[in-house]
């Protein structure tokens, strides 16, 4: 089967792209060019300039850790396909956004030339929580990591945080325009956090290069908050050869996606943009809200129904969401701990946004595991979680649900061998537990570890009687104790 390029769609005539990409400029250079980015960020960006008739948005695409995908779209002329799933899904979709992709860990001299280039008004970014480098302690830039150090003594640049610095720092040497970053990651606060961490990065420079590039900051580089929401599995073969049979091409760069994409940008730009709100993106001044929200509702339940349906046995989102009794606990999870303690942006309607999200994982064609929706978990479950234990138990509160979810995690990182824990500190978790396991060992020695729990919620009586709880139904119970549990508890 012919390999899905310009030329390829061109001969069979069956399908054509939306955007041509002749005079397509590009305008955006993204970091972290995985299933996401290609499935959000690189959907809206084409909408938005299908809308207007612009073509100075084309998207430079960056990898960070592998460069498969760089690698995978290269023969294609950066085109993919976005293969919805589930009801109301659109007909397959051949993207033609993306202008170049880069392997960023082979060429990240190229990454900052592309940053600094006059051409370039905004940098995106999806690199996950753990791409970010933060210190668990201080909340800022990691200079113990490897890597930043590297970047900092100014070795080509490897962290995401790095190549922005850097790209900046020519971009201001050469006198370029301004330029906005924008932080598409599950992270509340992200642009506030994205530009604490690059000048963090600045400011530990010596002085005579951390001084211009911070006066040159505060003058041409800004860094608005975005909430993205679109629920986007790995592709599995099977995707890529359900794609070819209707594409009649072979895709290596496929995506799958639900039908459901939403994203709320914080209107803080330095210079031009997409007019991405032609494309359904909705600018507001309450972006952290809509953050905490998603984060504390959607992203919560996420991790609660990986972590239960990993602990039982279930594959999939849709699977552990189809058990009853883990729906209840999400339903009652979000509408007895989470809902009261954050403020809900106006025009999002907290009871209709839980039922939504329930429906949205119980997608059956999705196939989103709850191995990949478990993984990076110590990076996860203290923005989606650990905040509403806390603010519940400030509130004089039991955080009955939210615990539960705390406890399968638990569960899971003591019952999964180090080897195939899926989580940047898998080696200090494992290094932190007993070597006999159960509730009464493990929930002291993970409550014990401190860049995730800190010492005021690891010394919380009630909160470790109810990880205690729950962890000891996970373990000894199973399904039919938790069912018993939840349905009557
Ligand atoms: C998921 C998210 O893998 C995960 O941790 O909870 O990627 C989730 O699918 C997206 O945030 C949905 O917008």
């Amino acid at each position: 089967m012919a390999r899905l390029s310009n030329a390829a769609l061109a001969a069979a005539g069956t399908r054509k792209v939306l955007l041509p990409r002749e005079g397509l400029r590009p305008g955006i250079v993204h970091l972290g060019l995985g299933a996401f980015a290609r499935a959000h960020t690189a959907v809206f960006t084409e909408d938005a300039m299908l809308a207007t008739g612009s073509s100075d948005w084309g998207i430079v695409g960056v990898t960070q850790r592998s460069d498969t995908v760089a690698r995978q779209l290269a023969p294609q002329d950066g085109l993919f396909t976005v293969a919805e799933r589930g009801g109301g899904a659109a007909p397959l979709r051949v993207v033609s956004s993306i202008v170049e992709a880069i392997s960023g860990k082979d060429h990240p001299e190229t990454v900052v030339d592309r940053i600094a280039a006059p051409t370039t008004h905004v940098v995106t970014l999806t690199v996950t929580e753990k791409g970010y480098r933060i210190h668990p302690q201080t909340g800022s830039l990691n200079t113990d990591d490897e890597q930043v150090q590297a970047d900092l003594a100014g070795l080509p640049p490897q962290t995401a945080i790095g190549q922005i610095a850097r790209g900046i720092q020519q971009r201001a040497r050469a006198g370029g325009g301004p330029l906005t970053v924008l932080s598409c990651d599950n992270l509340p606060g992200n642009g506030e956090l994205t530009g604490t961490l690059v000048r963090a990065f600045a400011a530990a420079l010596p002085d005579a290069e951390s001084g211009p590039l911070l006066a040159w900051m505060d003058e041409h580089v800004t860094f608005p908050s975005t909430m993205v929401d679109r629920m986007v599995p790995a592709t599995t073969g099977g995707d890529l050869d359900a794609v070819e049979r209707e594409l009649a091409l072979r895709d290596e760069a496929a995506v799958v996606a639900e039908p459901f994409m939403q994203w709320v940008i914080e209107d803080n730009f330095a210079g031009g943009r997409p007019a991405w709100e032609k494309a359904g993106a909705l600018f507001s001044t309450d972006v952290a809200a809509w953050e905490a929200a998603k984060l504390r509702l959607l992203n919560a339940s996420h991790s609660m129904l990986a972590y239960l349906g990993l602990a039982t046995g279930k594959a999939t989102i849709s699977d552990a969401v189809g058990e009853d009794a883990f729906r209840t606990a999400c339903s009652r999870m979000m509408a007895e701990d989470a809902l009261p303690t954050i403020w809900l942006p106006p025009g999002l309607d907290g009871e209709l946004y839980c039922t939504q999200v329930l429906e949205r994982f119980a997608n059956p064609e999705l196939g989103h595991t709850t191995a990949k929706v478990g993984s990076d978990g110590s990076q996860k479950i203290g923005l989606r979680l650990l905040t509403t234990v806390r603010a519940t138990l400030d509130a004089g509160r039991e955080p009955r649900w939210a615990a539960l979810a705390v406890a399968a995690w638990m569960h899971h990182v003591a019952s999964t061998p180090e080897a195939e824990l899926n989580d940047p500190l898998a080696a200090g978790l494992h290094a932190a537990l007993p070597v006999t396991r159960s509730a009464e060992t493990v929930v002291p020695a993970l409550l014990g570890f401190s860049s995730i729990f800190d010492g005021e919620l690891a010394a919380h009586p009630g909160f470790t009687n109810l990880l205690l709880h729950w962890y000891r139904i996970i373990d000894t119970q199973g399904l039919g104790g938790l069912r018993n549990e939840i349905n009557h508890g």
